[in-house]
């Protein structure tokens, strides 16, 4: 059997000690182990290391069946990493075309303290290699903690502002360290987005309420998160700092009841990693009018995607092999095939719709679910817990 290829998308969690970190990956997984079964479900969520998928598997069947929450992971520092393996279709259309088969999900996870509190020799070498592994992810989530904003109502910048300013002189504690000869890169988190962790805490909090508080109790600080992250990347123009929030709940949390079906936003955790990347990614390109190397990186992952999405034909195929000339003529690339690559970023709406459905029909399911994760983004816009950038 030919090895799946898998497209890679990292994504990388900030959050202080108890925020919600290692509930909210285990909900993430012990919900998508519930959900592979299901008729409808055109992939299968696995872990690609059998023990961590136990380990998460076992916190969320404890909070589930008894309440349990899962030990304290202070300090720790991990990585999970989650293929997306699409369920095979019964008549499966010519593969050769496709750029890639599957998805892998790389999630990291950076505990807070990590910001509070200085490190020197060892330790701070760990977390300087710890924090290449950030490089990768196309998407960073900063969670604002809702029980934090309950224990300061009324004063909330108290934690907001400190929370900010912590992680931006954390990113200015490592800058050199990262940075080799000061070199900016051209891979990294360009997309930061605020996540409001156990929302199910403020269920009169609507996504819009979440960012206007944000806005209004700490936007100095916004502005200089966004000024530290702009000096780690090459075209800082590419870059967006807190113009993305989301809701985040792993589950209803009552006394001495974890009602883990009852989730908010953890099912757009994978859309998000998914496809936010790739349509911010072209919109950014084409701004660039084609140039330099952060253009490239962009394109490059953006062709696969529109490929995979069915829009640029058999160029799609290229993409896949890492392909040298196609990769140094991408600034053509965009030229030729841009139109069509924007075309499948801007597609929303009817259009989206009838896409799934015609991929549904075709049992095209790689297809299927990429833009059903698309129709996901924008049912969660729809309902409240999900704002999209439109910049
Ligand atoms: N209400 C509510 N509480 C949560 C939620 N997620 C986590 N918690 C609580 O926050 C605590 C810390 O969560 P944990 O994931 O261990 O935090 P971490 O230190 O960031 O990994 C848990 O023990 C729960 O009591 C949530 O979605 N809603
Ligand atoms: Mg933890």
């Amino acid at each position: 059997m030919a090895k799946t290829r898998k497209k890679e998308q990292h994504i990388a969690v900030f959050g202080e000690s108890g925020s919600g970190k290692t509930v909210l990956v285990s909900s993430f997984y012990g919900a998508a182990r519930e959900q592979q079964y299901g008729i409808e479900s055109l992939f299968s969520v696995v872990a690609d290391k059998t023990s961590q998928g136990r380990f998460l598997h076992q916190n969320y069947l404890g909070m589930r069946g008894s309440a349990q929450l899962p030990l304290a992971t202070r300090f720790a520092s991990e990585s999970y990493s989650f293929s997306i393996n699409m369920k095979d279709a019964a008549h499966q259309k010519s593969e050769k075309d496709r750029p890639f088969d599957a998805l892998r999900l790389v999630w990291h996870d950076y505990p807070g303290e990590w910001f509070e509190q200085d490190a020197s020799g060892t330790e701070a070498e760990r977390r300087v290699q710890t924090f290449r592994s950030l490089l990768k992810s196309d998407v960073a989530f900063i969670l604002v903690d809702g029980q934090r904003l309950i224990d300061n109502a009324g004063e909330e910048e108290r934690y907001l502002k400190a929370l900010l300013t912590n992680f931006a002189n954390g990113l200015l504690l490592i800058k050199d360290d990262l940075l080799e000869d000061d070199k900016p890169f051209v891979q990294f988190p360009r997309i930061w987005i605020f996540a409001l962790s156990k929302s199910d805490l403020l269920p009169d909090m609507n996504v819009i309420a979440f960012r206007d508080l944000l806005v209004e109790k700490a936007s100095s600080e916004i502005d200089q998160l966004e000024e530290v992250l702009a000096g780690f990347v090459q075209a800082p123009e590419a870059l967006s700092v807190g113009e993305d929030f989301v809701l985040l709940s792993s589950a209803k949390f009552a006394s001495g009841k974890i009602e883990v079906t009852q989730r908010v936003g953890v099912d757009l955790i994978l859309p998000i990693a998914a496809m936010l990347p790739f349509e911010r990614h072209v919109r950014w390109a084409k701004a660039m009018n084609g140039g330099g190397k952060v253009y490239k990186h962009l394109i490059d992952g953006a062709g696969a995607m529109a490929g995979a999405l069915g829009g640029i034909g058999a160029l799609a195929a290229k993409f896949s092999k890492g392909n040298n000339m196609v990769i140094k003529s991408l600034g053509l690339v965009l030229t030729h095939f841009g139109g069509a690559i924007e075309e499948a970023a801007k597609l929303v709406g009817d259009n989206l719709m009838d896409a799934n459905s015609d991929a549904v029909a075709k049992e095209e399911n790689l297809r299927a679910t990429l833009t059903g994760f698309r129709m996901d983004l924008a049912s969660g816009e729809e309902n409240e817990i999900f704002i999209r950038s439109d910049r």
